[in-house]
């Protein structure tokens, strides 16, 4: 089997092809030519192209991929407010972009949908909730959403959304909160040793800025989820699934269990900024997973050893 992953230098694209990988596929990645070279996974081959120009299309049927996996995004629902229309070029016209290479070739397509799409709607959100995106990140993914239903409907496409919750690891950008939390909580564990050993004689950190502390997300562990999305390409029949854990919790709660884990009280050291505040914020993100469970899928991850872990690798 073949696989074409786009976006595979990011977190998802990581996990992803070395499930392939392990599964005996032949992975190959879409990968945008850069000033600074990303680092591609070594059991990757990588083909250069980037998925905001329609010859994306006629690169698809050079590759002749047996499944596309489109991960590629401008992830950071933040910046989104900052370049919308660079998002919605990334986010919804790539996508267009590629179910036309899918569509071309007859392949199966899978989409990296997102619980952004509920934005204002409360939880628990399932497959069946009223999406109301919050952001241009949001608006962008509901539209590659909808393309990817309609290309599955009128052309009998393969074609899945995967909708998934927040999901994190040590491979998370360092612009996620999860991420931002736990470079800083190891950064103070070893500033603690290193008192400990004598070698320093105060710790004396500068604070750790954040915005919004009551938004509560569901965090799921990323290799957890990857699997879930090879499962959603196996089916007889192709459809959309949600992928979470079931669990909510606030910021507060991720603070509590990241500094709590080295001995600390996170509101020693936490500041809020309202600057890292979103014009438009999502407020309550907790997903039901029973859709994807159907199929077989469990987590091995707590939320807790996804936190270690997370401190562990900083
Ligand atoms: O924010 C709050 C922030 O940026 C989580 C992406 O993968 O998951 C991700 O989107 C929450 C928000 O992730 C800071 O306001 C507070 O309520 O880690 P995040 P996200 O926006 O939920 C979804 C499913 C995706 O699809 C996205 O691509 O944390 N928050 N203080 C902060 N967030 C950040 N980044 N930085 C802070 O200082």
């Amino acid at each position: 089997m073949k696989a074409l992953i786009t976006g595979v230098t990011g977190q998802d694209g990581y996990y992803l092809s070395q499930f392939l990988h392990q599964k005996g596929y032949d992975v190959y990645g879409l990968v945008r030519r850069t000033a600074q070279p990303a680092e591609i996974p070594e059991w990757v081959k990588p083909i250069s192209g980037d998925v905001t120009d329609p010859a994306v299309a006629n690169i698809v049927m050079d590759v002749r991929p047996d499944e596309i996996y489109h991960l590629a995004a401008m992830s950071f629902v933040w910046e989104s407010f900052k370049v919308p229309k660079a998002t919605f070029d990334i986010n919804a016209v790539g996508t267009l972009n590629m179910l036309e290479g899918a569509r071309r070739l007859g392949c199966k397509f899978y989409q990296a949908s997102t619980s952004e799409l509920y934005g204002a709607t409360p939880p628990p959100q399932n497959e069946y909730s009223k999406f109301h995106p919050r952001s241009p990140y949001g608006v962008a993914k509901l539209a590659a959403y909808w393309l990817t239903v309609n290309y599955r409907e009128a052309y009998d496409l393969y074609a899945c959304n995967g909708i998934l919750f927040n999901h994190e690891s040590p491979r998370r950008g360092k612009e996620f909160v999860t991420r931002k939390v736990c470079d800083y909580v190891a950064r103070l564990k070893e500033a603690k040793r290193l008192q400990m050993a004598g070698r320093i004689s105060a710790i004396n950190p500068p604070s750790l800025k954040l915005g919004n502390l009551d938004a509560v997300r569901d965090w799921g562990h990323a290799w957890d989820y990857v699997r879930g999305l090879w499962l959603m390409m196996r089916q007889d029949t192709p459809d959309d699934y949600g992928l979470a854990t079931g669990e909510g919790r606030t910021i507060r709660d991720l603070l509590e269990t990241a500094f709590g884990s080295i001995g600390e009280k996170w509101e020693d050291y936490v500041e809020t900024d309202i600057s890292l505040y979103r014009p438009t914020e999502v407020h309550s993100l907790i997903g039901d997973p029973r859709k994807i469970e159907r199929l077989g899928w469990t987590r091995e991850y707590t939320f807790e050893a996804m936190i270690e872990e997370m401190i562990d690798a900083a």
